[in-house]
């Protein structure tokens, strides 16, 4: 490899050039245009990537000289949403005009070469996407940190559809090689599973794991648009300490020589195998504790090396869980610390209590992962008895403090006694944090009122809230170059460095030549997703027809399907009246949908087949004059919402109120001029209040009508009883309007709705479609849209990624509330 010096963008063209001539020597020269462009692409990569390898290097000796009492962050989460990087990259390295003249003189355009980078898709949903967005925002701070995850070989799934119908293919992102990855071969660590603990003749315990596995560590760092500095984003791979067993391949039982290596590497084929079966779930903890071990004695390794003593880990160190899936870590940094390093327990403890914090992201109670017992000790014995101690301990402070207080102490104990014996990782997650935070305001409050209640009695302080952000340079820059350009020139270009700078642009809302070019913008972008549309679906629509849009993960908390029951209102009122409600005739709508639903999860496939269905039928009607378009796009990821964000007039964020942790699409819309329909709900509400709750459209119950409606006895049928607008719509869906070849396709879905609609998708009906005739009403008005749209704009300076992280450095991170470390 060439030494990684080179930093300029002069430096790197010719880096560029000669490794283009390289790759294109062993590629089929010319010929095709693909593999021109991916040719392209890995001589483009591995030039940023000796770059940033030497940003990285320097980024790291700055922060191994840091000051003692300056935290570096490891940020645990089992998923990172990373979409593609190049053109992140080349913007972070001032690369891209260069480099698209380079292309040019080989006849290669920039835009393809992009678009040849498979998404790293190493995520589910708003969590990993979060995670990627913190990465980014380290970098831009100068925070030091580390992000660990795992390297999934195949991602989570790539979706397809087939006659309407989610199918799910493994993503096979690394076919052609990997771009990104540098591998540190010096780097790693041995993490086990199983076997039994004994006393180790001394007073402490020694556990022999029946199964070793060693962690390899591959980094992919991403680089600060403003300043050198990079973040690391560091990935374990798993393979056997014993490559193939050498005694079966030699007596020719080569399936079983590679028992091991497979049993090994499946640890790193997807994120969140399906967890239906015992199999499943197996392998599930042994990926959550692959992460939270390696990573761990990667960050005391590096302590050590830096020449810090051990007893100032939790000073020098922050620990931070997303979400429960790493929530061993405390467990493991206890044995880690005793079994390993000596430490006494309370000291360890301390160090532990100081390190660590938690981020939970939702109130969903069937995400809140509980492990049977049986399972656990099977798997990691040691762990179970130090859970134990722990458990020991606090319950009888918590005894002390409350005497007879038996429920409290069942309910917070970190062991679950009701569903067979089951260990609560939130639980533990909660006992070890010194911060605890919810992801908007709305859902910090839930939190400390409902799943952690008896949590926030014993210890208020913990709790707080941090809402979240989403990164201005991917999600504005990047995404949305006509845009920012148009900010440039209208308020100057310091929202690029601080995003709270967007609000110079509120007092120019009112401005209609300002908002006419919101406009030009806007409809260049749309062009661009109807061609895209076109490209995957074959079908055509309409530019100037208002894009509404939901992409998301299919759930039906999120309301999907209450987004189709207003679809099919309008359906059948545009065959009921079509000159229009009002006789101006109907505003044109195409209405954009994306998003997977868990393989597992039949209610979310059928809404994503009700989808497409609905779609087939409003799409061929020559009745409605092409006035209304439904469209499905399939395997939504982070690049497709990188099309489709900036060219979407209405976002859709119609959660059941309670139910949305915070929502981060609803941020990247706003952002990029759409206007919001929206419950007030997550980070809704916060948004409603920066841009005046007047510029959004809010609809719905709140959470306190929710509750009283659940207090007085929730009657959906009675609903669809006074409403015959809603009852047509159930009815079509229900008798098979939409599904003529098996009318009793959607039977259980109505039947849902009418019998127990948990989501009080029928008590939110009638408003949304009220809402949405507003909807109409106002994009009717150019001038008026457009300045609600630059209202929105102006309004969410607030929510940058930059801000969070700031927050998190300021409340969580840096431990100033401490008390001070043990043995000092
Ligand atoms: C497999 C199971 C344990 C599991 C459940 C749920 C795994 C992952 C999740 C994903 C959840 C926790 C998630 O993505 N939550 C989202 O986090 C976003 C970032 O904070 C929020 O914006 C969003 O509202 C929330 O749903």
């Amino acid at each position: 490899r060439r030494p990684a010096t080179a930093s300029a963008a002069t430096d790197l063209l010719p880096a560029f050039r000669a490794a283009l001539a390289t790759v294109r020597g062993d590629s089929v020269a010319g010929s095709d245009a693909v593999p021109a462009a991916r040719a392209a692409l890995r001589a483009a990569a591995d030039t940023c990537r000796d770059a940033l390898a030497a940003r990285w290097a320097a980024t790291q000796a700055e922060d191994a000289r840091r000051d003692p009492s300056q935290r570096r962050v490891h940020y645990l989460s089992m998923e990172f949403l990373m979409g593609r990087a190049l053109r992140n990259a080349l913007a972070a390295l001032k690369l891209e005009p260069e480099l698209q003249r380079e292309l040019a003189a080989h006849g290669l355009s920039l835009a393809d070469v992009l678009e040849a980078e498979p998404d790293a898709a190493l995520g589910n949903g708003g969590l990993g996407r979060l995670a990627a967005c913190f990465l980014d925002s380290f970098a831009e701070t100068g925070l030091a940190s580390f992000g660990y995850g795992l390297r999934y070989r195949y991602g989570m799934f790539a979706q397809a559809t087939q006659d309407g119908r989610q199918i799910e293919r493994p993503d096979d992102w690394l076919r052609h090689g990997a771009l990104w990855d540098i591998e540190r071969p010096d780097v790693e660590y041995i993490v086990g599973f199983g076997g039994s603990v004994g006393s180790d003749g001394i007073g402490g315990r020694r556990w022999q794991p029946a199964e070793r596995v060693v962690a390899r560590a591959f980094d992919f760092v991403v680089p600060a648009h403003h300043g050198q500095r990079v973040s690391t984003l560091r990935q374990w791979q798993a393979s056997a300490e014993e490559p193939i067993d050498f005694a079966a391949f030699c007596r020719g039982d080569h399936a079983g020589a590679a028992r091991h290596q497979v049993a090994a590497d499946a640890l790193n084929w997807v994120l969140y195998p399906d967890d239906s079966t015992d199999a499943g779930r197996e392998l599930r903890l042994k990926q959550e504790a692959l992460l939270v071990s390696a990573s761990l004695q990667d960050l005391i390794a590096r302590h050590l090396g830096e020449g810090r003593a051990l007893e100032q880990l939790g000073h020098g160190n922050a620990i931070h869980l997303n979400d429960t899936h790493p929530a061993l870590a405390p467990a493991e940094l206890m044995r880690l610390l005793v079994d390993e390093h000596n430490l006494a327990w309370d000291d360890a403890w301390a160090i532990t209590r100081r390190a660590v914090s938690y981020t939970n992201h939702t109130l969903m109670p069937e995400a809140l992962e509980t492990w049977p017992l049986r399972m656990f000790e099977a798997l990691l014995p040691r762990h179970l008895e130090i859970i134990y101690r722990l458990n020991h301990d606090f319950l009888n402070s918590v005894r002390q403090r409350h005497p007879g207080a038996e429920a409290l102490v069942r309910s917070v104990s970190l062991i679950d006694e009701t569903q067979g014996r089951r260990v609560k990782m939130a639980a533990l997650a909660v006992l070890a944090s010194h911060r605890v935070n919810g992801v908007a305001k709305l859902h910090s409050d839930l939190m400390v009122d409902t799943i952690f209640a008896d949590f926030a009695k014993l210890f208020p302080e913990r709790f707080i809230n941090v809402t979240n952000g989403v990164t201005p340079r991917r999600w504005l820059q990047q995404a949305n170059p006509g845009l920012s350009a148009l900010l440039d020139d209208t308020i100057g270009n310091g929202w690029r460095r601080d995003l709270g700078g967007l609000d110079a642009l509120r007092e120019r809302a009112d401005d209609a030549a300002l908002g006419a070019r919101l406009a030009a913008v806007k409809r260049t972008n749309k062009l661009r997703l109807t061609a895209l549309i076109r490209d995957e679906l074959g079908i055509e629509v309409d530019p100037d027809s208002l894009f509404d849009v939901q992409i998301k993960r299919i759930h039906e908390y999120k309301r999907q399907l209450l987004n189709l029951l207003h679809v099919v209102a309008r359906y059948q009122a545009m065959l009921a009246q079509p000159d229009g409600p009002d006789g101006q005739g109907w505003v044109p709508r195409t209405v954009i949908l994306a998003g997977k639903a868990a393989s597992a999860y039949h209610t979310a496939k059928q809404i994503i087949r009700l989808a497409h269905d609905i779609g087939r039928t409003v799409n061929s009607d020559p009745r409605l004059g092409g006035k209304l378009k439904v469209v499905f796009l399939p395997n939504y990821g982070v690049s497709l919402a990188e099309t489709i964000i900036p060219a979407a007039d209405l976002s859709e964020q119609i959660s059941t109120a309670g139910t949305e942790a915070s929502g981060t699409g609803n941020m990247k819309f706003a952002m990029n001029g759409a206007l919001t329909i929206g419950t007030w709900d997550g980070a809704n509400i916060e948004m409603a209040q920066a841009m005046g709750e007047e510029n959004m459209f809010v609809f719905g119950l709140r959470t306190d009508d929710i509750a009283t409606l659940r207090a007085v006895g929730y009657d959906p049928r009675w609903i669809a009883g006074q409403n015959a607008a809603l009852r047509g719509v159930l009815d079509a869906i229900g008798n098979g309007s939409f599904s003529p070849g098996e009318p009793k396709r959607y039977r259980a879905l109505v039947d849902g709705l009418l019998g127990a609609d948990p989501y009080l998708l029928l008590a939110d009906f009638a408003d949304y479609v009220a809402t949405q005739a507003r909807v109409d009403a106002l994009y009717r008005d150019p001038a008026a849209w457009n300045a609600r749209a630059l209202r929105n704009i102006a309004g969410m300076g607030f929510f940058s990624t930059d801000r969070t992280v700031r927050e998190y450095a300021d409340k969580v991170w840096s431990g100033h509330a401490l008390a001070p470390e043990p043995g000092r």
